[in-house]
């Protein structure tokens, strides 16, 4: 008989170690996990693994059964990307806004609602929670008795809280393994629940971001666990900020506000006039308006309070992009 682990979804088996899904052949009876599983539930131990199915059968997968589709982003990590693997989703389906713990108190969800409508042609319903607190977990069967179904996907990219979400909503002692490595879950997992049936999927993964997926150590370094104290920066004309030594903004306006939501952990660090730090990377000259987000994919985002011209030095511009942001007061004019 085939059984799976019920942590990542993968088949048992007992033939090759260093293939997924191994257990030694005296526990396959009893047990409910495989090594990998165990390891990172207990030691956070992880090698990074491939995931044995890809985005495009996931995608299919999921449009062949046409169920409900939750689709959870935090809010650091809204890029078009992102909302374009959502927008191309042609289940009915739903944003959910994870992670809402870790946002300052004064974020508006209903002026972000607006926003992403706006910004990124959302017209789907947007909920805010997080399991963490276990904040408006019931919208989730809320959503599910407005389209008169039992079954749905927890759909996202990695990371996102899928996992996690669906062990609050269960609270089952048989948890899904949930961690901040990539590809934690390696399967379709379905999980009974009453009379719903909710299924877990593989998380999909960013083809252009700041990390590198094998790279666990930046991966837990940058990654949101806490509440995310904005970082404010007064800029002057030609001082700059240096993120982690892989990317250098350069404010070339006169006086500026950077208002920087990403990890408290990451090392920010501001250089004034005259110097060339990663001068080795690529430059580029941007022009920005009137309070917009710098987003940096993997990371977070950088609120620029000003119009001015920016000077980015970074490996890889395809980690950047522009947007009109949600604070401030003048963001649906
Ligand atoms: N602060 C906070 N962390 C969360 C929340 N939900 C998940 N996480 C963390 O986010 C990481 C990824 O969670 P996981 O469920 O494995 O994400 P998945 O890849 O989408 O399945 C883990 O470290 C979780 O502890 C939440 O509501 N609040
Ligand atoms: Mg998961």
């Amino acid at each position: 008989m085939i059984k799976k682990c019920i942590g990542c979804g993968i088949t048992l088996q007992w033939d090759d170690e260093n293939e997924l899904g191994y257990i030694k052949k005296d526990k396959i009876n009893e047990a409910k996990y495989c090594q990998r599983c165990f390891r990172l539930m207990h030691y956070n131990e992880m090698n990074y693994t491939k995931l044995p199915i890809n985005q495009k059968t996931i995608l299919k997968n999921v449009n062949d059964k046409k169920y409900l589709v939750f689709f959870l982003v935090d809010l650091f990590n809204i890029n078009k990307e992102v909302i374009s693997t959502f927008n191309s989703i042609k289940n009915p389906k739903c944003l959910v806004i994870s992670k809402t713990d870790l946002l300052p108190k004064s974020f508006n969800f209903e002026k972000i609602k607006l926003w992403l409508n706006k910004n990124y042609h959302i017209n789907d319903e947007i909920i805010f929670l997080n399991s963490l607190k276990k904040y408006n977990i019931n919208k989730i069967f809320k959503v599910m008795d407005e389209y008169k179904t039992k079954k749905c996907f927890m759909m996202g990219y990695t990371n996102s809280g899928k996992s996690t979400l669906l062990n609050t909503i269960t609270g089952s002692d048989n948890k899904i393994t949930t961690s901040m490595l990539p590809n934690t879950t390696l399967n379709f997992i379905n999980i009974y629940y009453d009379d719903y049936i909710f299924i877990d999927t593989p998380g999909f993964d960013l083809n252009n971001k700041i990390y590198n997926n094998d790279d666990f150590d930046f991966i837990k370094k940058i990654n949101n666990t806490k509440f995310v104290k904005p970082g404010v920066y007064q800029m002057q004309k030609n001082s700059s900020i240096l993120i982690e030594n892989k990317i250098r903004v350069k404010n070339l306006g006169n006086d500026n506000s950077f208002i920087f939501y990403m990890s408290n952990n990451i090392n920010l660090s501001k250089v004034y006039e005259n110097n060339d730090r990663l001068e080795e990377f690529e430059l580029k000259t941007y022009h920005v308006k009137d309070n917009t987000d710098l987003v940096i994919k993997g990371l977070g985002f950088i609120n620029i309070k000003k119009s001015c011209d920016l000077n980015i030095y970074t490996l890889d511009h395809s980690i950047i992009e522009f947007r009109k942001s949600f604070l401030g007061s003048d963001f649906y004019e």
